[in-house]
C-alpha cells in the first residue's frame, strides 16, 4: 500500500514474483526436483527445530539475518515457516550425512538423521541465497525456488590436505579454509605437520621440536607452528562444520626437522650425501625428498615416536592419526611401519599412512593413502583414501608451465578436468583427498590460486555418484559460483574455458 501526494490510499498492483533460476548447487545433489513456483522469504520468520537440531538453526539464523529478516527460533516441533528435524531414525533413508530439503508455500522443511546432515542442508540453502550474503547484509528480498532435494555422500572421506611443513600456514588461513571446505561439504582436513623443511605442532615432552624446527622453512617460505591450544581452537572450529582434522607425523623418513631439533635420532653425517644435505643443527631449505631418516637401530626413536604419537592423540578429537611412512628405503623400514602402526592403536586411535606403509604387515584397520598406485599391499582389503597424484596433487600446475609449481607426477600439470575426471569402482576406496604440499606455494594467496577451484571438483567427486557427473555441465554450474568466490575474496585461479561472470 503506498500514500500518494493528496492523502487517498492507492492499493498496488500485486507483482508476479520472478522465478528464480534453478541454483548451480555443487556438489550436484543426488536427487533434486525444481518446482516452477517461488518461495518469498517473508520479512518476519520463526524457525522451528527438533532433536539436535539447535546447532543447524543456528547457522540458519546467521544466514536469515544476513539476508536483513528478522528471526526467532524455537524448540518445539509443528510451527514456524522454517522446521529442522532431527531424527536419527532417518539414517534408514537419508544415511549417516544425507538431508532432505523442502521449498514449498509453507515454508523450508529441513530433515535429517544427524547434526551433519543438517549443517549439510543448510549449505545448501545457502548456495541458494544470492552471492552477496557472503559479503554483506543483503538489501532486496531473497525469494528462493520452490524444491523438493534428497541428497546423500557417495563416499565417506571427502578431504584436502595441506602442508604446512615446508611452508607454514596458520590457524587465520586454516579457518578460512575450513570455511571454505564446509561450503561444498567437504569433511575431512589432513594437516601435513612435519617435513625435512620444518615442525609444525607444539610437542610438550620435545620442546626443541618448535624452538629449533618450528624456526625453519624451505626458501623463501613462512616458519612458525601451532600450539597446542591453537590446534584444538582449530579443530573445534573444524569440528562445528562437521571436518575431522588428522594430523600426520612423517615418519621415518621426511624427518631432518626433528633430527636438526635432536641430534641425538640420527645416525648418519649428511655432508656424506651427494649433493651434501644439511647437518643438525643447520636446516634444510632445498626440495629433494627420500634422503633423511630416523636411526632405526636406535631403540631411542621408539621413545620419541611414542611420546609424540602420545600428545597427539590426546589433543585429536577424530579417531585417526597419519604417520606418513612415504619414500624411504630401509631395511628396516618395514618393523618401522609395524610398531608405529601398534603405537598408534595403543593410544585408541586407528592409523592411516601413505601407501607404502602397506608394504608391511600393517592391522587391518590401517588406511592407506594411495598417491602412486604402485604399491601392492600385503594385506587384504585395506581401506584406501585416493590421492593419486595425476589428479589430486594440487601443487601441480593448473595449466601447462604455470610458474612455481611441482611437475614430478603430470608434466604438464593437474588439471580441472584432471581432477573432475576420477571414477573408481575399487570397494576399498573410502573417499578422496587433494594435497598441496608448499615446497612453492609460499603464500595465501598462492594456496588459494593451487586449491581454488579444483578443490570444489574435488568436493563434487567426493560427493556426487559417477553417473551423475558430467565435465561441461559441471564447468557451467562452477562458473555461477564465480561471484560468490569473489565475495568470498578467495583468490581462485580463473580456469580458462569456464565463463567465470
Ligand atoms: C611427494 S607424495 C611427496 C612430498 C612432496 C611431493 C611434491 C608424498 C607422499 N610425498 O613429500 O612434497 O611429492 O609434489
Amino acid at each position: 500500500m503506498v500514500l500518494s501526494c493528496g492523502g487517498t490510499e492507492q492499493v498496488e498492483a500485486p507483482q508476479a514474483t520472478a522465478l528464480p533460476e534453478e541454483p548451480a548447487l555443487i556438489p550436484l545433489p543426488a536427487q533434486v526436483s525444481w518446482e516452477s513456483k517461488a518461495y518469498v522469504i517473508p520479512q518476519q520468520n520463526t524457525i522451528c527445530y527438533t532433536g539436535e537440531g539447535k546447532e543447524a538453526s543456528q547457522w540458519l539464523e546467521a544466514l536469515l539475518s544476513k539476508a536483513g529478516v528478522t528471526v526467532a527460533t524455537q524448540a518445539s516441533g509443528d510451527c514456524g515457516n522454517w522446521k529442522i528435524e532431527q531424527d536419527a531414525s532417518l539414517e534408514g533413508t537419508l544415511g549417516e550425512e544425507g538431508y532432505q530439503l523442502s521449498i514449498t508455500d509453507d515454508g523450508v522443511l529441513l530433515k535429517a538423521a544427524s547434526q551433519a546432515g543438517l549443517f549439510y542442508g543448510i549449505q545448501t540453502l545457502r548456495q541458494m541465497f544470492p552471492p552477496e550474503i557472503e559479503k554483506q547484509q543483503l538489501e532486496s528480498q531473497v525469494v528462493l525456488r520452490q524444491a523438493l532435494i534428497e541428497d546423500q555422500p557417495e563416499f565417506a572421506w571427502r578431504g584436502t590436505m595441506v602442508d604446512v611443513a615446508r611452508s607454514f600456514f596458520g590457524l587465520d588461513y586454516l579457518k578460512r579454509h575450513v570455511d571454505r571446505m564446509a561450503m561444498y561439504k567437504m569433511n575431512r582436513l589432513h594437516l601435513h605437520l612435519s617435513d625435512d623443511q620444518g615442525w609444525r605442532i607444539e610437542i610438550k615432552g620435545w620442546p626443541k621440536l618448535t624452538e629449533v624446527g618450528g624456526k625453519a622453512s624451505v626458501r623463501r617460505g613462512r616458519a612458525g607452528f601451532l600450539t597446542q591450544e591453537e590446534y584444538k581452537d582449530l579443530q573445534d572450529y573444524a569440528l562445528a562444520r562437521n571436518i575431522i582434522i588428522i594430523p600426520e607425523i612423517d615418519m621415518p623418513g621426511h624427518i631432518y626437522a626433528a633430527l636438526m631439533s635432536y641430534p641425538e635420532l640420527n645416525c648418519d653425517d649428511y655432508t656424506n650425501l651427494t649433493p651434501k644435505r644439511a647437518t643438525p643443527p643447520e636446516m634444510f631449505q632445498d626440495y629433494n625428498v627420500g634422503w633423511s631418516k630416523f636411526c632405526l637401530e636406535n631403540p631411542e626413536i621408539y621413545e620419541f615416536v611414542n611420546d609424540v604419537i602420545g600428545e597427539m592423540a590426546e589433543i585429536t578429537k577424530g579417531p585417526w592419526i597419519h604417520i606418513g611412512g612415504d619414500e624411504i628405503e630401509d631395511p628396516r623400514y618395514k618393523e618401522f611401519v609395524v610398531k608405529a602402526d601398534s603405537i598408534v592403536q595403543t593410544y585408541g586411535k586407528t592409523t592411516i599412512g601413505w601407501e607404502e606403509v602397506t608394504k608391511a604387515e600393517v592391522s587391518s584397520s590401517l588406511i592407506s593413502q594411495r598417491w602412486h598406485g604402485k604399491v601392492e599391499s600385503v594385506v587384504k582389503d585395506i581401506k584406501t583414501i585416493h590421492s593419486l597424484c595425476s589428479q589430486l596433487y594440487l601443487d601441480h600446475a593448473n595449466i601447462p608451465g604455470q610458474e612455481n609449481t611441482n611437475n614430478w607426477c603430470k608434466k604438464d600439470g593437474v588439471s580441472l578436468e584432471d581432477t573432475y575426471s576420477f571414477n573408481s569402482d575399487d570397494p576399498n576406496v573410502i573417499g578422496v583427498e587433494a594435497a598441496v604440499w608448499s615446497e612453492f606455494v609460499l603464500s595465501d594467496e598462492m594456496l588459494d590460486n593451487r586449491f581454488w577451484p579444483r578443490a570444489i571438483a574435488a568436493a563434487e567427486i567426493g560427493w556426487t555418484s559417477g553417473e551423475k557427473r558430467n565435465y561441461d555441465e559441471f564447468k557451467q554450474r562452477l562458473g555461477k559460483h564465480g561471484d560468490r568466490l569473489r565475495a568470498l575474496d578467495i583468490n581462485f585461479y580463473r580456469t580458462p574455458g569456464v565463463d567465470w561472470g
